[in-house]
């Protein structure tokens, strides 16, 4: 799943394709790189974000999954208003990610199911502005993290989205620690264990960087996002959210070629 964040302010691209023109293109792009699907946002998440109003949301992210759409893309909606959500897929959009698992807005889930969408469900525990206000997990953090997204996979399918248009998000990132981060990595198979095709996306994030250092450029930011999709993808993941197409895809064949030649 290729990014594409049509916003001022996200972390590690934020400005760059808030032209609809540009934005586009560089949704193209990356289908062309290899990117399966392309996740279109218009509201960044990155810790501290404001809140951005839903018309300001729908007029940045609707044109460009409408283009996307149009051109034969696979589109996601990264999104966590159900009424965006909505105008998305009327666009064209066939999944709706929502890394609050329904959350952040309590249309959500009723929304999605009435859409017949794919709803990718992300673990998350409050918005940006103060998402480290608990990042208490008790003794094992993917065993809670597994939890806490069964508990969201059973209010999604209560309110009809059926369990095999659901894919689930540990939300690395999301209000948890950079050790946090690791560990549930490391124990992915907690969350795989549920059965349910999931999503892992580590791109670019602050503890890739704490790891390589923190003066990396985005080359090296994106070699080691590469490495943690491809080691999520061994893990049992369904799919890895990236802004390195390309890097990723070679990484994801390395992989599979080594796996190949084993045996
Ligand atoms: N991370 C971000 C945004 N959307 N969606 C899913 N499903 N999983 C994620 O980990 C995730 C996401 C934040 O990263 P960005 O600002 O670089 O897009």
């Amino acid at each position: 799943m290729g990014i594409v964040n049509v916003t001022p302010d996200s972390f590690s691209d934020g400005g760059r394709y808030l032209d609809p023109d540009a934005a586009v293109s560089h949704g193209l792009r990356l289908i062309s790189d290899g990117a399966a699907i392309v996740d279109v946002g218009g509201e960044s998440t990155r810790p501290g974000a404001d809140r951005v109003p839903v018309d300001v949301e729908q007029e940045r992210a609707i044109p460009v999954v409408a283009a996307l759409a149009g051109a034969g893309a696979r589109v996601s909606i990264d999104t966590m208003n159900a009424a965006t959500a909505v105008e998305a897929v009327a666009a064209g959009a066939k999944y709706v990610n929502d890394v609050s698992g329904g959350l952040a807005d309590p249309e959500m889930l009723s929304a999605v199911a009435g859409t017949g969408a794919r709803y990718i469900l992300g673990h998350w525990r409050g918005h940006s502005a103060n998402m480290y206000a608990n990042t208490d997990y008790g003794m094992n953090v993917a065993r809670a993290v597994a939890a806490e997204l069964l508990d969201r996979v059973h209010a999604a399918v209560a309110a009809g989205i059926a369990p095999d248009r659901i894919i689930v998000d540990p939300g690395i990132g999301f209000g948890k620690t950079g050790a946090q981060n690791w560990a549930l990595l490391r124990d992915l198979s907690a969350v795989t264990q549920l059965g349910y095709r999931v999503l892992v996306g580590t791109s670019r994030k602050r503890f890739l960087t704490d790891a390589v250092g923190d003066d990396a450029s985005q080359l090296r930011r994106d070699l080691a996002s590469a490495v943690t999709s491809a080691m999520a993808a061994d893990a049992g993941a369904w799919g890895v959210r990236v802004h390195d197409v390309v890097a990723t895809r070679d990484a994801l064949r390395i992989v599979a070629a080594w796996k190949g030649s084993s045996g």
